[in-house]
């Protein structure tokens, strides 16, 4: 009904092509008769994106009258993917332009797989600020997201002779989501020096002055939200030379070249993501990027709350700032600073606001992931900044000698500066200390964070300051779009697609369990999905697989943690058990296609040899005559949004096996399940949720728990050589044997669990992991059981979806509510 009450929506087909041919016509300047692909989704993106902006204006000037409060989510990476299929959907016109397209001559497919993604992101924490970008704007509610407009995202993974080759990922060709603003820059100030001084009233005042300035450049992106009109906004941020294109006086005096290295050294901060996930490397350029960016953020934001002409003291009730994860962190010293030296506010009266603007979510308990800046290095970029940290840390420390007199180890243990050679920032520290709430993003990990990392901040602070929101996802993408026949499907047995905006319908499916046509189909729509993925797989790697086989998936960032090193351990030894079996006895086991994809850290140098070993035993095991169809192990290169809405609704069982207590949460398992697949799993992160809302029956848990973990590693280190499980041992030997390829190439991986104390518990927790992929056979064998687990998973799945996590933040954290929009306008 909405629908009616847009402006600008296409009345019907006719009205969408001829918007079509005239973008084709005049803004490309093309001739319709040669419109290739390319041209055709330019033309579509623009007449879509033509749609999105009367309502992003409306949308804007409806939230400024309105005069609500607005949130704000501060974040380094935002992996959005491809925007038109999702604006399509959102507007809820993809079926016209389907129509349309096909008139003139294209497939809607085709068309929609031109665009580049959007990869401004590494993995976990960049997608879900996309999910939740997509729920804030669906659920009315006043928010912004702020980032960086990389020059180049995330690298693209090229897979050559089995290893790992990093390409850039320039996506910036053409991009008709973007809005450049050239009137909304801020000048951003580096280096230089703090002078004090007395002001007229006799107080003493700080001056940060010289060093050089860099020009901020506002890139907004619209945020179409599903099923209404509201359309907020995604501003990006892009460095620049504050001097414009050159410095004239340098290009007049010939020193031309110098000219141009000082531009180019402005355009560099906002040039590359840096591709770490789940590790802080203490760059320069890094820190640089996160002041450049948390400092045009907060001057925005500030600017917009001054046009208000409102008392400071009302701040926190106009504005929300959600740090996601430590990487914004410098937003809590900014404010502090803006307030105090530049507004001339009491320290007191101006970091009351500042506790109560922001929010805090931690993501990792990992602790090579903790992010801490050297005390030199922030002098050196930020003097000023680092004088108030120091500050902040006084104040803070005192309040604890008063509530903790006399202990030394809890200050030490508690300070923002950590005492080693150099002196260390804990950005984590700061990050709580300066916040009104602190998140984790599953159970688990909440309760983690209270009993291990952050223990002694919840005896400072009381237990209510910190608090969990588990994780979502957007089921727009992630099932409308990644699998639209399900969606039909679902929607044809729940009363429509009001599932879209209340997963908790889902649980209507209950009722269809035994509904044999209902089942019929949902089993073709399964098998359908692997023909595709069997189609891509063929496509990218050559290797044929057969549809009817169990697809095995494990797609995420390598990282020892995650282990896919078990996984494909795991292969080895299934490959060494048929090989071992009689033909005959051989013939009636489970065929089963291991598929793997995921990027490594460039630097990441056991990743890496992760990733050779997979490729290694798919080279040997797919061209085994002896295994046929039993058993296939592909990578694919290149994981990302795009592909992930291929795989995923195609997987009959997904792997989420990281060491308990290590993933803080992951969100791909809620999206595999959502799809109709089943999980092996570990009790870690949101699995443990997952299987408390979808029956412990429903998934295949193994493997020692969180709480175990620390007496196992400490028994490591005290046996002389770590008894590795026997089967595991023999997959070892088979390694060394040199089966798949040079085994020197293999041996870091092998001598981690054998001769480093196995950190990651992949010996513990192998044989476990055996026996439960057995299971998986098994259970798999009797296909009408299996499809029961996977609708009754499905129908109990609502709790995941962003939404229901994006409400929690507004009610808990934010205190902010959704903008109603006129249904007459
Ligand atoms: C830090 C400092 C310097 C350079 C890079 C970084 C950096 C970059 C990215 C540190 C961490 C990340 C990404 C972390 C991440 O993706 N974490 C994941 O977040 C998901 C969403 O909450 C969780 O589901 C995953 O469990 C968690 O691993």
């Amino acid at each position: 009904a909405w629908l009616k009450h847009q402006v600008g929506a296409f009345k019907d087909k006719d009205g969408f092509e001829r918007e079509v041919v005239r973008h084709v016509e005049t803004t490309l300047a093309r001739s319709l008769f040669n419109c290739d692909e390319s041209a055709a989704y330019a033309a579509c993106a623009l007449a879509f994106r033509d749609r999105l902006i009367l309502e992003w204006n409306r949308t804007q000037q409806r939230q400024t009258f309105a005069d609500s409060k607005r949130v704000y989510y501060l974040s380094l990476e935002f992996l959005m993917g491809r925007a038109l299929d999702n604006a399509m959907l959102n507007v809820g016109q993809k079926d016209l332009a389907k129509a349309g397209l096909a008139e003139l001559g294209f497939r809607i497919e085709d068309v929609i797989q031109q665009e580049h993604d959007a990869a401004l992101g590494n993995g976990g924490l960049g997608r879900l600020a996309a999910c939740f970008l997509d729920s804030l704007a669906s659920l009315n509610l006043p928010a912004w997201g702020y980032g960086l407009r990389y020059r180049y995202g995330i690298f693209k993974q090229e897979i050559i002779d089995g290893y790992q080759v990093e390409v850039p990922d320039y996506w910036l060709d053409f991009n008709p989501w973007e809005f450049p603003r050239h009137d909304v820059t801020v000048d951003i100030q580096f280096y230089g020096s703090v002078r004090k001084s007395t002001d007229d009233s006799g107080k003493t005042v700080c001056n940060w002055e010289g060093g050089e300035t860099v020009k901020a450049v506002a890139y907004d992106v619209p945020i179409p939200g599903y099923g209404t009109p509201t359309t907020n906004n995604l501003r990006l941020w892009s460095s620049k030379a504050a001097s414009g294109e050159f410095d004239f006086q340098k290009f007049n005096s010939g020193d031309y070249e110098s000219s141009v290295a000082d531009q180019q050294r402005a355009e560099t901060i906002s040039a590359v993501l840096y591709p770490n996930d789940n590790l802080d490397r203490g760059k320069e350029l890094r820190l640089k990027q996160q002041y450049f960016w948390v400092a045009a953020s907060l001057y925005d934001i500030v600017r917009r709350f001054k046009k208000s002409k409102r008392p400071w003291k009302e701040f926190p009730e106009q504005v929300a700032i959600q740090l996601n994860d430590t990487h914004p962190t410098l937003a809590i010293v900014e404010l502090q600073r803006i307030l105090i030296d530049l507004e001339g506010l009491e320290w007191d009266e101006a970091w009351n606001i500042v506790v109560n603007t922001f929010g805090y979510t931690n993501h990792t308990v990992l602790p090579e992931a903790l992010e801490k800046w050297s005390v030199p290095l922030i002098q050196h970029l930020l003097p000023r900044h680092l004088q108030i940290i120091y500050e902040i840390n006084l104040y803070f420390l005192q309040s604890v000698e008063t509530k903790f007199p006399g202990d030394r180890d809890l200050l030490r243990d508690v300070s923002i500066i950590e005492e080693a050679q150099p002196k260390m920032v804990r950005m984590a520290f700061l990050a709580i200390i300066g916040s009104h709430k602190v998140n984790g993003v599953a159970e688990l990990h909440s309760d983690l964070i209270k009993t291990t990392i952050f223990k002694d901040f919840v005896k400072i602070f009381g237990p209510d300051k910190f608090t969990n929101v588990t994780n979502g996802i957007t089921p727009r993408r992630w099932l409308h779009q990644a699998n639209p026949r399900l969606s039909e499907l679902i929607a044809s047995k729940t009363g429509g697609h009001g599932f879209l905006t209340d997963l908790t319908e889902l649980n209507r499916l209950e009722n269809c369990i035994h509904d044999k046509k209902f089942r019929k189909e949902w089993a073709e729509i399964k098998y359908a999905n692997k023909v595709r993925l069997a189609k891509h797989i063929k496509a990218a790697t050559g290797v044929t697989v057969n549809p009817s086989a169990l697809f095995d998936v494990q797609v995420k960032r390598i990282h020892e943690y995650k282990r896919q090193q078990m996984n494909i351990f795991g292969v080895i030894h299934r490959y060494l058990t048929l090989k071992a079996m009689a033909p005959e006895q051989r013939q009636k086991e489970m065929p089963r296609v291991s598929i793997f994809g995921g990027k490594a850290a460039p630097g990441y140098w056991m990743a890496k040899q992760i990733i050779h070993l997979i490729n290694s035993v798919g080279a040997v095991v797919n061209n085994d005559k002896d295994i046929g169809d039993l058993l296939k192990v592909v990578f694919l290169e290149d994981y990302n949004v795009s592909k992930a809405e291929i795989i995923i609704p195609a997987s009959d069982l997904s792997e989420h096996i990281s060491t308990a207590g290590t993933e803080a949460s992951g969100t791909s398992n809620m999206k595999f399940v959502l799809n109709g697949g089943l999980i092996i799993g570990t009790c870690d992160g949101a699995n443990i949720e997952i299987t408390r809302e979808i029956g412990g029956q429903n998934i295949f848990l193994f493997g020692h728990l969180a709480e175990e973990v620390e007496d196992l590693r400490h028994a490591h280190v005290y046996e002389k050589q770590h008894s590795v499980d026997s089967g595991l041992k023999a997959v070892f030997e088979e390694i060394e044997k040199g089966t798949f390829g040079t085994p020197q190439d293999f041996a870091g991986m092998i001598s981690a669990v054998r001769d480093h104390g196995d950190f990651y518990l992949v010996s513990d927790d192998f044989q476990s992991y055996i026996v439960t992929q057995n299971l998986v056979d098994q259970e798999y064998l009797n296909q009408e059981e299996w499809i029961t687990k996977c609708i009754k998973s499905v129908a109990r799945m609502g709790f995941f979806s962003s939404d229901r996590c994006i409400n929690e933040y507004a009610e808990e954290i934010w205190n902010i509510e959704p903008l109603k929009v006129e249904a007459n306008r």
